[in-house]
């Protein structure tokens, strides 16, 4: 029989679940908001979790990161201020700093301790995204943020939890008429919108609350291994409906010339991932 091992079972579909072997455990504590736990996994490298829900891991946060940064940014061409809803681990932030047109980021994150003890134990997502001059972190709840600030940006992006929890008002309405009215007119709005075949009415309710605010509201999808269960999908919420019909030529040179790495995201797999299976196509019909 194999070795006994410690095990993190993740607690979000019912009846169903993945589990990383752990290695150790780095940190372990509840903050003022949910429950934080980071360990080293034995194969996912050090892995982030909040109330019981995997947040991010080091082997396959890229995808992620990539495709909440990259598909709004070169879409959008020119955005110069980003607004980052959530995402304390850093690994977002990392992206849109990435870009070179991108003079202020803002991120407001609901947790202090989210990203402090990322910087700690999962300092390569952060990668120092947080002394960057061109970075403004704030400690807030985003929908009062969106409620209240007084600034418009070209891109805002959601890097939330599911919608449960802290999570939850991040995917209502008065969240989205926010949105609207800190977005700058032709602006892009994206946002983790879950798993598509494990948590189907996250895509139908997202899909009808964005509407009202937004004439093009369409989802984007990755594959992301560890949000387990089937592509994950990404909202996707803007008045300019040519941002996400680029022709991929424009697309390659803007990439191009940016000169970012990546290791997900290329313009070829930036236009394909418009493109919805079936089965989320049909839900939304
Ligand atoms: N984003 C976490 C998304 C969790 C999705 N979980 C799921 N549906 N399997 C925040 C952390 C990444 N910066």
């Amino acid at each position: 029989m194999a070795e006994q091992q410690l095990q993190f079972q993740e607690k979000l579909h019912d009846g169903w679940a993945q589990t990383f072997g752990i290695k150790n455990v780095l940190f372990e504590n509840k903050t003022e908001h949910q429950h934080l736990i980071i360990f080293e996994s034995v194969s996912f490298g050090r892995v982030m979790a909040l109330d019981g829900i995997i947040q991010t891991t080091e082997r396959d946060e890229f995808i992620y990161h990539e495709m909440l940064a990259h598909v709004p940014l070169f879409a959008h061409g020119q955005a110069k201020d980003v607004l980052i809803i959530g995402g304390g681990d850093g690994g977002l932030l990392r992206e849109v700093l990435k870009h070179e047109s991108v003079s202020n980021a803002t991120q407001v994150e609901i947790d202090q301790a989210v990203i402090d003890m990322c910087v700690e134990y999962l300092p390569n997502h952060s990668a120092g995204a947080y002394n960057n001059p061109r970075a403004n972190i704030v400690i807030d709840d985003g929908i009062k943020y969106v409620q209240n600030c007084d600034k418009q940006f070209d891109v805002i992006l959601s890097d939330s939890t599911d919608p449960i929890g802290p999570g939850e008002v991040l995917f209502t309405s008065p969240f989205y008429e926010g949105i609207k009215r800190c977005l700058k007119p032709g602006g892009i709005f994206a946002a983790q919108n879950g798993v598509g075949f494990m948590q189907q009415d996250e895509v139908t309710t997202t899909k009808s609350r964005l509407s009202p605010y937004f004439s093009d509201c369409h989802f984007y999808t990755a594959a992301v291994p560890t949000y387990v269960g089937g592509v994950m999908t990404f909202a996707w919420a803007s008045d300019n409906h040519t941002a996400r019909e680029l022709p991929i030529a424009e697309l390659e040179a803007r990439y191009r010339s940016s000169g970012i790495k990546t290791r997900y995201y290329n313009p070829g797999v930036h236009n394909g991932s418009f493109a919805l299976p079936q089965y989320i196509a049909d839900s939304l019909n």
